[in-house]
Order: structure tokens, then C-alpha cells, then sequence
């Protein structure tokens, strides 16, 4: 196939997986803006290279011409949590999205595969408009823990290298190690609660003090520069004194008064 016919079939493809991450970094930014917990942690996205395309076609006897039909993944975006509960509540978030609609699921998080791997996966009906027209295409979405994500990346690498001679006693050193994933995300489970709160209250200070910040940023371009000073002084005092209460106070009497000067800051 042309090089030009392959850039005209994966452009779809592309615009699908910039347009994801863009929405899935968003609600990232909407959870912590809102100082609460996101259980999205990071997002990534990839089209399948050509070569990666060709080697599944070879691999699954697909014909070139049945590609889009066949393979699934060409669009895929990797969405990463910090505790296993969170996969369940972002694929939930996914099935309640009017932008996808599920065309399939895999759990490999409650039934692992035989290598070891887990992960959450989805594939996604999802619609883009290009200057060609409308089209509708599936993006698979991975959902996993950093644990899993870290165990999956190396064994991929591995598989990579070693293809199908994996060597027998490394394959089981790699399924021992998923084993030890298992313990360590169920650790981690054990104090999602604790760790979540910590999260939260530095979720909640960090926003204060960026609200703070901009409103006297905000002051100091309409109101009088020595009562801004002054202002500015007031809030390193409070802040030295490491009391959330205090700060809390401090923000909503610096907003009335930015709110006066209509230079309210907005996040
Ligand atoms: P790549 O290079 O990551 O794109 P499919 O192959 O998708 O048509 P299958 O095999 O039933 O059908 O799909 P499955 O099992 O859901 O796997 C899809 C993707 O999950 C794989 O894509 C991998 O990215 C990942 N995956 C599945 N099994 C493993 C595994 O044992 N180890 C690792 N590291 N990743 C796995 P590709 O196209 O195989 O690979």
C-alpha cells in the first residue's frame, strides 16, 4: 500500500487518540481544580505504527484490505491509575460517556492472563470529523495500576526481544514478579484511604494558594499598590503559620475583595 493511502487511513485514528487524551487529561484537571481525588493518574496514546499494523496482519492472516475491520487497535490510549478499585470506577466513568459506546470488554485485572499480564481493556465505538467527513472508529482503552503498568512495560520488552523463545526460566521469573504486583496493589489498597486524604488535603492547599496568588496578581493591576503590599505580607504571614484554617479564611476575604475589583481569579 502507498505511503500517502496509509497517512489517509491513520488520520482518523490520530485525531481519535489527541482528542481523548486532551478529554482524559481534562478530567484529571477537573477532579484536582475541584480538590478532589482523580483516579485517573496519567493518560497516553499511540496509533499502531505501519510496521506494528503489517506484523498483526501477518501474525492473524488479516488481509491489507480488511485492516480497519480487523484490527481494533490501531487507535489505542493507555489510561493509568494509582489503585486497582480506580480501574473499575474509570471504566464505569468510560461506560457513561455519551462521546463512546462500548463495543467490547476484557478483565484481565480479576482473570489475569497465563504471562502474568493485567489490565482493564475496552474497545470503544468513538466518532471524528476531518475534512474527509465524519468517522466512526474503535479505540482500545487499556486502564491499569503503576504497578501493573511497570510489570506489563518491562515483560513487553522482553516479549519483544525474546519473541515466542522466551526463555522458560525467565518467563517464570516474570510470572512470580506479577504475583509479587498482586501484593504490592493490594498494599496499596489497604491504605487508598490514608493515602487518597493526603492527596486530597495537598490538592486542596495547592489550590488555595493558587487562588491566593492570583488574586493578588490580579489586585496589583487595578487597586492601590501599597494596599496590595500589604495584602502580599499578610498572606507569607499566614502561611508561615502553616494553619488551614487560617488560609482558608484568608482566601475567601482576599476573593470579596477581588470580587469588588471584578479581577476574581479563575483556575
Ligand atoms: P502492542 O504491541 O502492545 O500493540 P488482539 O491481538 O488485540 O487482536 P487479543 O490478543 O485477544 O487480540 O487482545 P488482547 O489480549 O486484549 O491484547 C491486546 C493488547 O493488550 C496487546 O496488543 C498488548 O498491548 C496487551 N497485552 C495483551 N497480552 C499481553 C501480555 O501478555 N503482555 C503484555 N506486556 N501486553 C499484553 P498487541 O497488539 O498484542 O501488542
Amino acid at each position: 500500500m502507498q505511503i500517502q493511502l496509509w497517512r489517509e487511513i491513520l488520520e482518523p485514528y490520530a485525531l481519535a487518540v489527541e482528542e481523548l487524551k486532551v478529554k482524559f487529561n481534562h478530567m484529571i484537571g477537573e477532579y484536582r481544580r475541584a480538590g478532589e481525588y482523580s483516579p485517573i493518574e496519567q493518560v497516553t496514546g499511540r496509533v499502531k505504527t505501519i510496521s506494528s499494523i503489517l506484523e498483526k496482519t501477518q501474525k492473524k492472516g488479516i488481509a491489507v484490505d480488511d485492516i480497519e475491520r480487523q484490527i481494533e487497535d490501531i487507535a489505542g490510549v493507555r489510561i493509568i491509575c494509582q489503585f486497582v478499585e480506580d480501574i473499575f470506577r474509570v471504566a464505569e466513568l468510560i461506560k457513561n460517556r455519551r462521546d463512546m459506546k462500548i463495543k467490547s470488554e476484557k478483565d484481565y485485572v480479576s482473570h489475569q492472563k497465563d504471562s502474568g499480564y493485567r489490565s482493564y481493556h475496552m474497545i470503544v465505538w468513538y466518532s471524528v470529523e476531518t475534512v474527509k467527513g465524519p468517522k466512526t472508529i474503535p479505540v482500545e482503552i487499556q486502564i491499569r495500576t503503576l504497578a501493573m503498568d511497570f510489570w506489563a512495560t518491562v515483560e513487553h520488552s522482553l516479549q519483544y526481544k525474546y519473541k515466542e523463545h522466551m526463555p522458560e526460566r525467565l518467563r517464570q521469573r516474570l510470572q512470580n514478579s506479577a504475583e509479587t504486583i498482586i501484593i504490592l496493589d493490594k498494599e496499596m489498597s489497604s491504605v487508598r484511604d490514608e493515602i487518597m486524604d493526603a492527596q486530597n488535603s495537598f490538592q486542596v492547599k495547592a489550590n488555595i494558594i493558587s487562588d491566593i496568588l492570583n488574586n493578588i496578581q490580579n489586585l496589583y493591576k487595578v487597586a492601590n499598590k501599597r494596599e496590595v503590599v500589604k495584602i502580599q505580607d499578610e498572606f507569607f504571614r499566614i502561611y508561615n503559620m502553616e494553619d488551614m484554617a487560617l488560609l482558608e479564611k484568608f482566601n475567601h476575604e482576599l476573593d470579596v475583595i477581588a470580587e469588588g475589583y471584578q479581577v476574581q481569579s479563575l483556575r
